[in-house]
């Protein structure tokens, strides 16, 4: 499944498709969302890639992060500070109404969700999506928390 992992460095593991680096610095959504993208473009076989925060396509993308995390160490332990890792979806814009995959300029989509049973919960005060670790749910919990990072960089367009 990460045959292109050495492509980009020790810190990325691949699939044919993306590759994915979690963080553990603890930043709030919009840091986390400047941290990747802000990182240096990556050299890799489909050529120089921008990173940026996680979006997730698909179900079976979904089911290959889901591996991936609990692959990467960062199981949720003890020391652990959070069990939380934001990605790229929020309802900032209008209540309940989640957009993902957002660019620079603030343009994303509507996806599909995979949230833990009974979320969203948190209203207006709850605008930005973590995966859990617990099971790879995700949750939607204030902005400015603080949680860990997963950024990606996209080799295929998908
Ligand atoms: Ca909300």
């Amino acid at each position: 499944m990460f045959s292109y992992r050495d492509v980009v460095g020790p810190e990325w593991r691949c699939t044919p498709k993306k590759c994915y680096h979690v963080d553990a610095g603890l930043r709030n959504w919009t840091e986390a969302y400047h941290f990747c993208h802000d990182l240096e473009p990556v050299t890799t076989l489909a050529g120089d890639k921008r990173p940026s925060l996680l979006f997730i396509n698909t179900t079976k993308e979904y089911q290959v992060v889901k591996s991936y995390l609990r692959l990467s160490g960062s199981k949720v332990t003890t020391t652990k500070l959070t069990t939380f890792a934001w990605i790229n979806c929020d309802d900032n814009q209008r209540e309940g109404y989640f957009i993902c995959n957002k660019d620079i300029t603030g343009r994303g989509h509507v996806a599909p969700a995979y949230w833990q049973p009974g979320k969203p919960d948190g209203g207006s005060d709850e605008n930005c999506v973590a995966m859990d670790w617990r099971g790879g749910f995700w949750d939607d919990l204030a902005c400015n928390q603080v949680h860990e990072t997963i950024c990606q960089i996209v080799l295929n367009n998908i």
